[in-house]
């Protein structure tokens, strides 16, 4: 139960809201003045809400917020200096000055984070909340959102997903009645807190400027929810005192809407309601501006960070490889080797867990995870809703928290409703926290065009993944790389997106499991040759081989180089195959052509090896156009063997 002596006397919760206040005017005025650049969100008049729940959370707990986050940074404790430096992207920031006000963080006080994208934290928190049970933390995590981001697919979808697997998160919806420049009331029909109990959540009204409610109802919820009685609900009702942000003069706001915010704000309130005498509010106020003042000293005598620096820990350094044990070969399917990779990880790494839709009890629309919730057990290997927000960001808090999340996307394609929590989310975490938390989760996806695909299930996303800093991407080709790859993604200390191909998964291939460990990122050489290179990776692995044999056939000599890994890309196999092969390459992929990652490959030949390049780098791929689901349009648009061969020739011709 949670602890009454741990509930701050009205003097001891208004003191904390008027240091909250204190730093949220100075950032404001550092903001006018030019001192802080950019945008921030200020929690004037919110005060209430992290200083009632931070009295009642427990070190065990974790905390999740938005952007108006800096009232919880302070509640659980981060120092106001750093946290002061950070809103002032300065060198002793508690992140470097990488996360700036919308973004910081303090793991070290179970803060892990604010987030800038309305809605994102909601699935994080779930998968924090898986790491919390499968680690047996006992802790729970709140997840702090504004009434705005009830209208997220992210929220929704979160919400589903926790009650799905019981898990103990509480949700705190701060409702301060406006969604930017718009109210929310004009977008919600009905309560919110009715939308939090149509989903199964227990949930509840909160008078979000009493702290003392606040702390009451959120020690409830937080025992509710340690206790096993799964998720819960909170809609906090509170006031927005300024602007959206710094600079927001609320032309569109009607005065008497703000009149009343300054009449139940929580400061002032107290003070009405006789639960802080004026004398000591004063003095309290006083205090807390002297503090902030010392604070703002500190502060500004500060420098900036090190230009040096900005470079630094987007991704760790890869593991040493270790050794997988003893080696056995076998000949495997691709599907089977990469079940085999995922069942040795299961069975060697305890934090590792697998779970999308229908990869539990069914095995995967594929069968890739087949056989493995039997041998592993269903709290390991698990079912999920079709949510694929909550699947990536569940692995991003899950990963964040200790475990090894191998999720899977069913189709590269549905990766596409739910890319804010590979892009804005899992790329970011390791960077913006300098290091002290990651994001090391794998994610599979297949993707590809087979006959009679639609437009929906047949693109290729190596591209569009591979530009992000942060994230790693491979594609697998053969049986042996849907081993080893599998268990060098899930070793890798960063996210890792994996694509399979469905085309492959019944291609059969001798597959070594066990042996010398290897880590992400490497191209591998599949045939030598002299007259020309062709760079490829994915489904175009054995359509540029078999170029290559019936290339031989005429004595024209073609090397064909698997990449394998896009990101980290293995510039010394390209820069090896441009001198080996009579700078004559072609570079083949499925993508659509134009900004496929082909692109990229002959940009990076084209400046540095271009004295060794005897023809302009040639690339093949998919014409840009949506894929057709009938078979003979599809062919006419795929790059074919003999395109492939007959653009070899040319290329190879001296
Ligand atoms: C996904 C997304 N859409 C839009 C925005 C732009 N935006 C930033 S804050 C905000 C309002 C959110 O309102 P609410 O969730 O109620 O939080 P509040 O700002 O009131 O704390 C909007 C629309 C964003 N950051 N992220």
């Amino acid at each position: 139960m949670t602890d009454a002596t741990a509930m701050p006397t009205d003097a001891e919760a208004y003191r904390r809201m008027a240091f909250i206040r204190a730093f949220e005017d100075t950032a404001l005025r550092w903001s006018h003045d030019g001192l802080i650049a950019g945008s921030i969100h200020l929690c004037f008049g919110q005060e209430a809400i992290p200083v009632g729940a931070a009295a009642v959370l427990r070190p065990e707990d974790r905390v999740l917020a938005t952007y108006r986050g800096h009232g919880w940074a302070l509640a659980l404790g981060a120092d106001p200096v750093a946290a002061f430096a950070e809103v002032a992207q300065r060198s002793g920031g508690l992140n470097g000055g990488r996360a700036g006000s919308p973004l910081l963080s303090a793991p070290e006080q179970g803060f892990l984070g604010e987030n800038s994208i309305v809605g994102a934290g909601n699935p994080i928190a779930t998968g924090v909340a898986i790491a919390q049970q499968r680690l047996g933390t006992g802790g729970v995590v709140l997840s702090a959102f504004g009434d705005g981001a009830m209208n997220q697919g992210a929220t929704s979808e979160a919400l589903a997903f926790a009650v799905a697997r019981d898990l103990p998160v509480v949700f705190v919806c701060e409702n301060n009645g406006w969604s930017e420049m718009t109210p929310t009331a004009s977008t919600v029909r009905g309560e919110l807190v009715d939308r939090a109990r149509a989903f199964g959540l227990r949930a509840e009204v909160v008078d979000g400027c009493d702290p003392l409610a606040v702390a009451t109802a959120v020690g409830a919820a937080l025992d509710h929810a340690r206790g096993g009685g799964g998720p819960v609900f909170l809609e906090c009702r509170t006031v927005r005192l300024s602007g959206h942000y710094n600079r927001d003069i609320e032309h569109y706001r009607p005065k008497s809407d703000a009149e009343a915010a300054r009449a139940r704000e929580p400061l002032a309130r107290m003070r009405l309601e006789g639960r802080v005498p004026a004398a000591e509010a004063e003095a309290a106020i006083q205090a807390a501006s002297e503090q902030m003042a010392a604070v703002a000293a500190t502060v500004a005598a500060m420098p900036e960070p090190d230009p040096a620096t900005a470079l630094e820990h987007l991704t760790a350094d890869v593991p040493v490889p270790g050794d997988w044990g003893p080696a056995t070969s076998r000949e495997l399917t691709l599907q089977r080797a990469v079940n085999a990779a995922l069942r040795d990880e299961l069975a060697t790494r305890p934090e590792v867990v697998v779970y999308g839709e229908d990869v539990g009890f069914a095995g995967g629309i594929f069968g890739v995870s087949r056989g493995l919730q039997k041998d592993f057990g269903a709290e390991r290997v698990f079912d999920t809703p079709i949510s694929e927000s909550a699947i990536l960001g569940s692995a991003v808090g899950a990963a964040m928290s200790g475990l090894r999340p191998v999720v899977e996307i069913m189709w590269a394609d549905f990766s596409f409703v739910a890319l804010d929590q590979i892009v804005n989310q899992a790329a970011n975490v390791r960077y913006v926290n300098r290091g002290r938390l990651s994001a090391p989760l794998v994610i599979r996806t297949q993707q590809g065009i087979t006959d009679g695909a639609c437009a929906q299930h047949s693109q290729s996303i190596e591209a569009l993944l591979a530009h992000v800093p942060g994230i790693k991407v491979g594609l697998v080709a053969t049986a042996q790389d849907g081993y080893r790859m599998t268990r060098a993604a899930v070793a890798d200390p960063d996210p890792v997106v994996l694509i399979e191909h469905r085309a492959l998964y019944q291609v059969p291939g001798a597959v070594e499991t066990g042996g010398p460990a290897e880590t992400v990122g490497g191209a591998r050489l599949h045939r030598e040759g002299g007259d020309a290179a062709v760079i490829t990776w994915g489904a175009m692995l054995p359509r540029a081989l078999e170029a290559a044999e019936r290339l031989a056939a005429e004595g024209i000599e073609v090397s064909v180089l698997d990449l394998r890994w896009l990101r980290p890309l293995d510039d010394e196999a390209i820069a090896d195959r441009v001198a080996r092969s009579s700078g004559r390459i072609l570079v083949l992929h499925e993508d659509t052509t134009t900004g496929g990652f082909g692109a990229e490959i002959a940009a990076r030949i084209a400046e540095r090896h271009f004295d060794a390049l005897a023809v302009p780098v040639r690339r093949i791929g998919t014409a840009d156009i949506r894929m057709p689901s009938a078979p003979a349009l599809q062919h006419a648009l795929v790059p074919g063997t003999e395109e492939v061969v007959a653009a070899l020739r040319a290329l190879s011709r001296p």
